[in-house]
């Protein structure tokens, strides 16, 4: 049998359970007398659990409800800061995200943290979903963890991800980060979808420099070398190698890419240990001596405050200029087109003119008897013809 949604009661314990952190607390007061878990805090994250599974509903009759639970929660969204984080698997990206979020849940911040997971697609399981433990962020009130679905191509996880997005600034979450394993396509979908996007790479990706892909550094606002406590010095020489090739690429970069002059935003490069930031003592390494182990925890120490400063100012700074409201209105239009394109394209292979001519129309293209060109036209007539 399929779920019931109330919508309206959804929206409402969405929106009314959070926007200030009185209600969460309130909550918890009251539950920590008599162990209760009932409360606004619980009601409201139940009605956002329900609320993303209608979202990833693939019924059809579930969409439409969607849509509406879209529409109503669209004036309390976009009020977050979001945050994209992307980096090759195993580069700390969950480790820092789970400092990060316990860091700011403690100068009063709501976190939500979603996945957007390439893998999802090819494996039928969860990169991210699996590894995505952040045990102690998890089971923070404050706090709200959505791994990515498990299954569809990457560009329904992302869209997925996008209106989660929503559901969680519409209940009052302030800083909405999304974790994604860096294979190519999935950095661009997250810097799509986000206010500041981080890239994090290890200490001795500067000795490999050429192998960063350009594209993707280009899209990085903020570049974080992780792990600096396993090697301080070569942490060092990554972030100069990498703050000078992101000065390059910002130079000669595109137009589009204005967040990259100088004038606006200096491309920033920080060193960190998310191991230590999250108060755990990372294994002893032989290659730190005893001066560059000294070095690295005077680096380290501040290096989650560092990054936290780094990142207020970017938003400080475009702001004030106007790029990130210019961002958001490029993304949200990039973001209708790119759903127009992706719905035009269902619609046009499940039209019943073009399921009974596309296979022999592949096989004259295949064979070399027709240009691929043409007969993509005739396909495309077929479907305007018949609407
Ligand atoms: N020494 C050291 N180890 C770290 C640091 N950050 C993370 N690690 C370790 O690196 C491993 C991978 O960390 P994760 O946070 O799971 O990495 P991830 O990038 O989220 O990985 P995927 O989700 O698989 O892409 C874990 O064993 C962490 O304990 C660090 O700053 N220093
Ligand atoms: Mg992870």
């Amino acid at each position: 049998m399929s779920e019931v949604f109330d919508v309206a009661a959804l929206c409402d314990a969405i929106v009314e359970g959070g926007n200030s952190g009185a209600n969460l607390r309130a909550d918890l007061e009251a539950n920590m007398g008599n162990g209760s878990v009932a409360g606004r805090g619980v009601k409201q994250r139940r009605a956002i659990a329900k609320a993303i599974t209608l979202l990833e509903s693939t019924r059809s009759e579930h969409r439409l409800l969607a849509d509406t639970l879209l529409n109503t929660l669209l004036p309390r969204a976009g009020r977050a800061f979001r945050l994209g984080i992307s980096g090759v698997p195993g580069v700390g990206k969950s480790t820092f995200i789970e400092a990060l979020g316990l860091f700011l849940i403690a100068q009063g911040h709501r976190v939500a943290v979603l996945t957007v997971d390439p893998s999802s697609s090819l494996s039928g399981g969860s990169i991210l979903g699996d590894k995505t433990r952040m045990e102690r962020l998890s089971v923070h009130p404050s706090a709200y963890i959505r791994p990515s679905p498990s299954s569809g191509n990457l560009g329904g996880v992302a869209e997925k991800t996008r209106e989660s997005m929503m559901v969680f600034e519409a209940a009052g979450y302030d800083v909405v980060i999304v974790e994604t394993v860096g294979v190519g396509q999935s950095e661009t979908a997250v810097s799509s979808m986000t206010d500041l996007f981080v890239l994090m790479q290890l200490p001795n990706a500067g000795d490999e420099l050429q192998a960063i892909k350009r594209g993707v550094m280009e899209l990085a606002d903020l570049v974080v070398v992780n792990k600096a406590d396993i090697d301080p010095d070569a942490a060092t020489r990554a972030q100069s190698q990498i703050l000078s090739s992101l000065r390059l690429f910002g130079m000669h970069g595109h137009p589009d890419r204005a967040h990259h002059d100088q004038s606006i935003w200096q491309p920033t490069v920080l060193q960190l240990s998310a191991l230590k930031a999250i108060g755990m003592k990372p294994p002893t390494c032989a290659a730190a001596t005893d001066a560059s182990a000294a070095a690295s925890e005077r680096n380290v120490a501040g290096g989650l405050g560092a990054f936290w400063a780094a990142v207020q100012t970017f938003r400080d700074l475009q702001t004030q200029n106007g790029q990130l409201a210019a961002r958001r209105i490029q993304q949200t239009q990039a973001w209708m087109w790119e759903r127009i394109e992706a719905g035009l394209k269902s619609r046009f292979r499940a039209h019943p003119a073009v399921q009974a001519a596309l296979p022999a129309a592949l096989d004259a293209v295949l064979a070399g008897r027709l240009a691929a060109s043409v007969a993509a036209r005739q396909l495309l007539e077929l479907t305007i013809i018949q609407e």
